[in-house]
């Protein structure tokens, strides 16, 4: 069987045809930095006769990579070839490489493709508390102060928190909120603290929040109060303080008794 018969209705001799989808460019996109992400170029061969690809190499390798089909191989007619590129960028910003399909094309030896992406920031979590000390001031023994803090992941990714708790505990203590928990992106946990002093004097207490903050794994926030006795009892009201009192409202009348006989001269 000769060649042109193998062509069908083409006309000339059976030839390969690479055909690679996307035919210039493959933009893989945003990813973040530490992260990694493939995309793939099928080199379809769109010929009358084996198409075979001796290589598929990148220009530079550094952020991208060839995950599959870099030896080529032959590719039957309508058959495809997988060319698996991965994109794992080490530094933020737009990255370019170059990969070249070297194959036994006859107009096209040596085809490239342009790969693109862009690498982003990672994405971290970040923790906040809505303060770093709180006072519950004086409170007299029996009485109970309360007070909260919030803690907030004001990062990208879930913050995860393996302890929210106090250092001491006692005089203050946690009622709702402590704990371990997740936090999503821009979520809070609201801790409802308490200050019960038991004693005369003042208490400091630490509330420490443990997570996976990169930078920031124990923060704290630092608690104060004062115990104080109960007053005294109060002092019953005298008549003479009374009798101050209805003085002082007599006096206010009558200022306004004159100040109202004087306004039409005005
Ligand atoms: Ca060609
Ligand atoms: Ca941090």
């Amino acid at each position: 069987m000769s060649a042109a018969v193998e062509a069908g209705n083409h006309l000339g001799p059976a030839a390969p045809e690479i055909t690679p989808i996307p035919t210039d460019s493959l933009g893989i996109g945003d990813v973040e930095v530490g992260l990694s992400r493939q995309d793939t170029v099928r080199v379809k061969n769109e010929g009358t006769a084996d198409l075979t690809v001796s290589s598929a190499t990148l220009s530079l390798g550094g952020a991208f990579s060839l995950i599959a089909g870099a030896s080529g191989g032959v590719v039957p007619m309508n058959d495809t070839l997988l060319v698996v590129v991965a994109f794992a960028p080490t530094s933020v910003g737009a990255q370019t490489d170059t990969l070249t399909l070297a194959s036994d094309d006859l107009d096209e030896p040596s085809l490239q493709i342009e790969l693109t992406g862009t690498g982003t920031a990672p994405s971290m979590p970040e923790v906040e508390a809505s303060t770093d000390s709180l006072g519950f001031g004086m409170v007299v023994l029996g009485d109970t102060q309360r007070d909260t803090v919030t803690v907030r992941n004001v990062g990208t990714a879930a913050l995860s928190i393996s302890a929210l708790s106090l250092v001491t505990g006692g005089d203050i203590s946690i009622e709702s909120g402590g704990g371990a928990t997740s936090l999503p992106a821009g979520d809070s946990v609201r801790v409802a603290l308490a200050f019960a002093p038991s004693a005369v004097g003042a208490v400091s207490d630490t509330l420490r929040i443990v997570s996976d903050d990169a930078d920031e794994a124990t923060l704290d926030v630092v608690l104060t109060g004062t115990g104080m006795a109960a007053p005294a009892p109060e002092i019953a009201v005298s008549p003479d303080s009374l009798a101050l009192g209805a003085r002082r409202v007599q006096g206010v009348g009558a200022r306004r008794g004159s100040w109202s006989g004087r306004s039409p001269s005005g």
